[in-house]
């Protein structure tokens, strides 16, 4: 029997759990089993029965923001356990385990695979051994390069270019149009900071020729990654940082220790963009330590599900289903921070 990486005990454990708290929307991701990642051994999925049985590749645990979107996904299966069937894998940031789980998928013999892959190419093998099994894959808030011409293949996520616009016009607000910025991307190769990449440089060099990007280098959407490159940013460029522009909030709430340790004022000295929207930016938003956030809502399993069940119905999909997103800036969080779901 095949052995894969599955979560759907787990979830069922987290529908136990929680049933009885009474809760009405997602808690927050830290208030959850953390997806920790057992192997264990599930059945083979039974297409016998009528549920909906769905293979869900997950990234990892990078991020808040991946935590909430893993929460979010797990709680909504858990909800609607009489209908769905979920069989989640962890793959810690690695490609070659989210291929071996949707190969595993395969084999179970899942309705529908869904995932957010990791990076944007190495894909076309796998896809074409799900397309030859009649399983269509849904891409959830990243993409790969050729999925608007795949078959079988449906993308549900943001607008990852406009963000990075966004980001660009509320950078050159903070400035005043004018000064020297450093960029924290995201992980190498993933559509996510590829976009937040482009959408970003593309604005500022169409409006704000008076806006320099002193240095871009990758802190992995981590943390530890985003502290780390912003340590070696203050080494290299004493008292000439204007402002940061982070491809995710994980890695500005990072930046914003390394700040504060070199003994400077994060949020004033130092403007802080970032995207995300995570509960933690508006807290160091309402702290005077950061300044706006462009939401990417990881909230997408009640569209996932529902695509994914209409896929099974044989119902035909649009190529893309937007998520809604929007801009939150310091002067409102203390109002925001009570609305924020993740
Ligand atoms: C964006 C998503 C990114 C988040 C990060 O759609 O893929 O991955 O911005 C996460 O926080 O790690």
């Amino acid at each position: 029997m095949k052995k894969v990486l599955s979560l759907f005990l787990v979830a069922l454990l987290a529908v136990t759990m929680l049933a009885g708290c009474g809760e009405t929307t997602p808690p927050a991701a830290e208030n959850t089993p953390a997806a920790s990642n057992p192997a264990v051994e599930v059945p083979p999925a039974d297409n016998g029965n009528d549920k909906l049985v769905v293979g869900f590749a997950q990234i990892g645990q990078e991020s808040g923001w991946r935590d909430a979107e893993t929460n979010d996904i797990m709680w909504y299966a858990a909800q609607n356990i009489d209908t769905i069937e979920l069989h989640f894998a962890d793959a810690q940031q690695k490609q070659e385990n989210q291929i071996n789980a949707i190969k595993a998928f395969i084999d179970m013999g899942v309705d529908v695979i869904g995932l957010p892959p990791v990076v944007s190419t190495g894909w076309d093998a796998i896809f074409a051994e799900a397309n030859e099994a009649g399983i269509p894959i849904i891409l959830v808030d990243r993409n790969i390069e050729g999925w608007e011409d795949m078959e079988g293949v449906t993308f549900i996520g943001s607008d990852v270019i406009l963000e990075g616009q966004n980001a660009a016009e509320e950078i050159a607000t903070l400035l005043g149009g004018s000064g020297n910025i450093v960029e924290l991307q995201g992980t190498v190769g993933s559509s996510a900071a590829n976009d937040r990449y482009k959408g970003f440089h593309d604005r500022i060099e169409e409006k704000y020729p008076d806006i320099k990007v002193l240095d871009s280098q990758s802190g992995d959407f981590t943390r530890a990654g985003g502290k780390q490159v912003m340590e070696s940013f203050l080494k290299t460029y004493p008292g000439q940082i204007d402002a940061i522009y982070a491809h995710n909030d994980d890695m500005v709430l990072g930046a914003i220790e390394a700040i504060k340790e070199a003994g400077l004022r994060p949020g004033e000295d130092i403007k802080t963009v970032s995207c995300d929207g995570v509960r933690a930016i508006f807290e160091a938003m309402i702290a005077g330590e950061a300044n706006v956030t462009v939401e990417c809502s990881p909230l997408l399993a009640a569209q996932f599900f529902q695509a994914a069940q209409d896929l099974k119905d044989g119902k035909s999909l649009p190529k893309f289903i937007q998520a809604d997103e929007d801009v939150y800036r310091r002067e409102t969080a203390e109002a925001d921070l009570p609305n924020r779901k993740y």
